[in-house]
């Protein structure tokens, strides 16, 4: 079986890790300087969000050149000494590949704008009039995807930003110049990959307006991603690497696809339909309480449709476009600890490989700021501008970016309980969050009770356990409420997971056989509340029992 079956991921996102030279922005010797929490943690892979140089409109996300280091986070002899001291504790880094669009900073894209037809053809240029877009599909930050450039008189798809400019890849000359990004990282060691939003890069031939919708469903998972990543695969010997594409409003038929073996595309995949149970109409700025029951079914579905079919799935609660979990499905205040630990063995005990986005393992909270000036995201600021012009009161819009906004996850990560928590001694490009101070690793590695320490003990149950990186997996109680539980089983071993989502006691009859099972993992870190066959489970308690038979 595949060696990733058993290993985790940290996702560290430079700029908010840690500031080892002063200017109040993490960089790469910041990343470095940290190496020995990462390995302590017990995790295989960094995956580095990028660090290329760019304009940061999207902080990195709009890269202007894919093999070089920004100045803002140090040079390619700290990227190279980084990569070689991940790989002297048995680290390796993943990289993150933006390859559906560049910062229309990049040189092809001013040598298009320059009026270079072969570069013009690295993009989507079309003629049309200064008033008349050609079509009306919407940028995912809010707006039109596209954008009129004057120096051409011609309009260019942008699904992002109006500064990240799609990339054509159905001209050839664009594969080539991708695949050579990906040799020139393997040349300085990198084995291991993220593609960013991957399934978007296929667009279909013929450009018509979207009636019903914004226009995703002609370029989500297009007519030739597939076809796409076969050849970048192989042509850049990728089989060998591990690799996770990001998929936007995908299906998981097309993400077995994707990570199935025998297609030779990528080792898993994300996606992100159990990120939007909290999304009313699944519109990300209207708010609703978390649907758990819907929750449920979508893993479920993802969990054994991905078995059933061969397919394997990246799992994550948290990354940097994500609120922090413990805020929106755990209890941050009453139930900190209990909620954040249940949270974390719900999803570290299913099948597929874990990604831990940096301060998750601390139980690091939504950012609670509570002025428009402490948001940084272009995503967030371009949003608050379109709610507040739709008529909501700056109050209303306000709550709704401390709900859901980006910089949740992007406020510095917390070292320590002084005053810059440890993160820069100037001040940090974004505030801290307002959230517990007590969440900080120099506190957490002492206690052996704390959030850290329960996911240290998580990933090394992984490596310890096959029955967690491959068992079988088998969803248990449809019926009962806000509870998600489950069935591992591999030979001899039968692993029961019970999770409850909510702030109030629940009670479930256990299969028979399990009351004779011992008490693995518990999230109130004391044997689970067992009385014949019935489990009673504490709020937000998350209880795991192993049966050997
Ligand atoms: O994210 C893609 C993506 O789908 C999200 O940005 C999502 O659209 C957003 O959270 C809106 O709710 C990737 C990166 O992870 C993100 O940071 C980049 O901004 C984006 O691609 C563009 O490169």
């Amino acid at each position: 079986m595949a060696a990733f079956h058993e290993q985790a991921v940290y996702q560290v996102y430079p700029k908010s890790f840690r500031d080892s030279n002063g200017d109040g922005v993490g960089d790469l010797r910041g990343v470095t300087e940290k190496l020995d929490y990462i390995r302590a943690l017990g995790v295989d892979y960094i995956w580095l969000t990028p660090f290329f140089p760019s304009p940061q409109r999207d902080n990195g996300y709009d890269v202007s050149d894919y093999c070089a280091v920004d100045p803002l986070f140090g040079t390619m002899a700290d990227m190279e000494e980084l990569l070689r001291e991940a790989k002297a504790r048995g680290i390796g880094l993943m990289l993150d590949m933006v390859f559906n669009h560049t910062s229309t900073a990049h040189e092809w894209f001013q040598r298009a704008l320059a009026g270079e037809k072969r570069f013009q053809d690295y993009y989507f240029f079309r003629d049309g009039a200064p008033d008349a877009p050609p079509t009306n599909w919407q940028s995912k930050f809010g707006g039109s995807a596209w954008a009129y450039a004057p120096e051409v008189g011609k309009w260019y798809l942008h699904l992002f930003d109006v500064t990240q400019a799609d990339l054509n890849w159905e001209n050839p000359a664009v594969r080539e110049e991708l695949k050579n990004v990906i040799r020139f990282w393997q040349g300085k060691g990198v084995r291991a990959f993220r593609f960013d939003v991957v399934n978007l890069i296929s667009k279909p031939d013929v450009w018509q307006d979207d009636l019903i919708g914004d226009g995703r469903r002609f370029y989500t998972d297009g007519p030739r991603v597939h076809e796409h990543i076969q050849e970048l695969v192989r042509d850049t010997g990728l089989t060998e690497a591990v690799t996770v594409g990001e998929m936007s409003s995908t299906s998981l038929a097309h993400c077995v696809r994707y990570t199935k073996p025998e297609n030779k595309e990528l080792s898993m995949s994300f996606s992100f339909h159990h990120l939007k149970v909290d999304y009313k109409d699944g519109d990300k700025w209207q708010l609703q309480p978390p649907d758990l029951g819907q929750l449920r079914q979508l893993f479920e579905a993802w969990q054994t449709g991905m078995a059933r079919e061969g397919g394997w799935n990246a799992l994550f609660w948290c990354n940097h476009d994500q609120p922090r979990v413990v805020s929106r499905l755990g209890d941050d205040r009453r139930y900190w600890k209990e909620s954040a630990k249940m949270l974390a063995m719900c999803l570290h005990l299913m099948r597929g490989t874990p990604y831990i986005y940096q301060g998750e393992e601390l139980g690091m909270s939504n950012a609670y700021f509570d002025a428009l000036e402490d948001y940084r995201d272009v995503e967030s600021v371009n949003y608050y501008h379109i709610l507040a012009s739709s008529g909501l009161s700056h109050e209303d819009v306000m709550a709704r970016l401390q709900a859901r906004s980006r910089d949740n996850s992007r406020t510095p990560m917390q070292w320590n309980a002084e005053p810059g928590a440890g993160f820069s001694d100037a001040e940090p490009w974004i505030p801290l969050g307002h959230g517990r101070m007590e969440a900080n690793a120099e506190t957490e590695a002492q206690d052996p009770l704390s959030i850290l320490s329960f996911y240290r003990r998580l990933i090394s149950l992984r490596k310890a356990r096959p029955v967690i990186s491959e068992g079988d997996i088998r969803f248990l109680y449809p019926d009962a409420q806000d509870v998600i539980a489950y069935q591992r089983g591999l030979g001899k071993e039968t692993l029961l997971v019970a999770c409850n989502f909510a702030a109030e006691e629940k009670t479930l009859s256990l299969p028979d056989a399990f009351t004779k099972a011992s008490a693995l993992l518990d999230s109130y870190e004391q044997a689970p509340e067992i009385d014949g066959t019935r489990l009673r489970l504490k709020p937000y308690e998350g209880a795991a029992l192993l049966l050997v038979q």
